[in-house]
């Protein structure tokens, strides 16, 4: 078991989501909502508008996302999905917890405010002029700047 904090298609409602709940890839449980306790640089970049933390802490803002639990199927499915370690690198990331709704067994629900960690695809390996694009605090693949993600079955 491992936990995710996902920040960019895999979010509830965005292109990927489905991904994680095809029981073919694995088990996924939805934990909480978080974000980031440092800035981060969340860009929309490439061809296909493709969501990227830069791994650039103090610039940006701080990132709202999901924390997921995955099974170890999942975790080496997202890994290959997300192009791992070419495309992005999976790090470890400091999250305040925003709201925790998954049961725990026997303690209490971390209350909001909580520190915890889970893995992210965040990336250090992105072009030059990445830094400088436009920084989102949430992304949204259908929100009002227009770069539609361009899914996987989309791309030629
Ligand atoms: N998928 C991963 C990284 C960026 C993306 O689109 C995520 O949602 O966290």
């Amino acid at each position: 078991m491992a936990r995710v904090f996902v920040y960019g298609t895999l979010k509830k409602g965005q292109p990927n989501y489905y991904r994680m709940f095809d029981s073919a890839n694995g088990k996924t449980e939805f934990l909480a909502s978080a974000r980031t306790t440092q800035k981060y640089p969340l860009v929309i970049a490439g061809n296909y508008n493709i969501p990227f933390l830069l791994n650039i802490p103090g610039q940006g803002h701080r990132i709202q996302g999901e924390i997921y639990k995955v099974d170890d199927r999942m975790l080496r499915f997202l890994d290959d999905f997300e192009g791992v370690p070419a495309m992005y690198q999976r790090t470890l990331v400091k999250l305040e917890v925003e709201e925790w709704v998954a049961q725990t067994e026997g303690e209490e629900r971390p209350s909001a405010g909580s520190i915890t960690e889970a893995f992210v695809y965040s990336t250090t390996t992105y072009q030059p002029d990445w830094p400088s694009l436009r920084s989102y605090e949430s992304y949204d693949a259908y929100g009002g700047h227009g770069l539609e993600y361009v899914t996987r079955e989309g791309r030629d």
